[in-house]
């Protein structure tokens, strides 16, 4: 049995496990210490035969000891973890030259929207995909969350990535991934019904399979194009 996280496979990934762990351990040490002095106070000042019980009104001192430590663990760790945010948080941050898609979250399902032909979103020849993302591997890719109804959660574990999906704004949130293969991306903010149902698939391809995913993506969104446009002909109505 592995206790540990599985493997991250995002550029960001062992940073974020580094800070879990360490507030783990932090966290860990403290639980065993209170257990022990817990049980170590009911064991040795259980109600005994020919013990009277003792009263106090408190010791300033332990109380400032057992306020300092936590305030001084907890600053410490905010400090920490300020950089690490920022990167993976801060829009401004962001890596240049990273891909952009559109991701729509509804119940319960994905959909993709890639900038198509003109390297541009949220023109014509975008293209759409329901419940997958095609990714390339090594390379900053900025997925901006949109939803059109509920609260959702963009999550795919592998990558570290987790961004809550709130209806009336548009919450970009970028990864850089580092090793090919298939991913889930699940919801993780329950939304419904069909929240458990609500899952896809991310595909990281090296770049060029994913060029080449592309390439025939904007093809056949081409032909398309074309028949519209033949059946417009036909009917005189605008093609679309
Ligand atoms: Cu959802």
């Amino acid at each position: 049995m592995n206790w540990m996280f599985p493997q991250s496979v995002s550029t960001f990934g062992p940073e974020i496990d580094r800070l879990y762990y360490i507030i783990l351990a932090i966290t860990g040490v403290v639980f065993v210490l209170t257990e022990v002095l817990l049980f170590y106070f009911l064991i040795r000042y259980r109600a005994r035969e020919g013990h009277k019980a003792e009263y106090n009104h408190g010791n300033t001192k332990a109380e400032v000891i057992w306020t300092t430590v936590p305030f001084v663990i907890v600053v410490g760790l905010a400090l920490m973890s300020v950089g690490v945010w920022k990167r993976i948080k801060d829009p401004s941050a962001f890596p240049p030259n990273a891909y952009q898609i559109i991701v729509t979250a509804r119940q319960f399902e994905w959909e993709a929207t890639y900038p198509g032909a003109d390297g541009q979103l949220r023109t014509a020849d975008d293209f759409k995909l329901l419940n997958r993302l095609n990714v390339p591997v090594n390379r900053p890719f900025v997925v901006n969350l949109e939803s059109s109804d509920v609260i959702h959660s963009f999550f795919v574990y592998p990558f570290r990535v987790k961004q809550d999906v709130v209806p009336g704004m548009t919450i970009p949130v970028w990864f850089e991934v580092t090793a090919t293969g298939e991913y889930a991306l699940g919801c993780a903010e329950l939304c419904g019904f069909g929240h458990y149902s609500m899952d896809g698939t991310v595909m990281v391809q090296t770049q060029t399979e994913f060029q080449a995913w592309e390439a025939t993506q904007i093809a056949a969104r081409a032909a398309a194009g074309v028949a519209n446009l033949a059946a417009a002909g036909a009917t005189g109505a605008p093609a679309n």
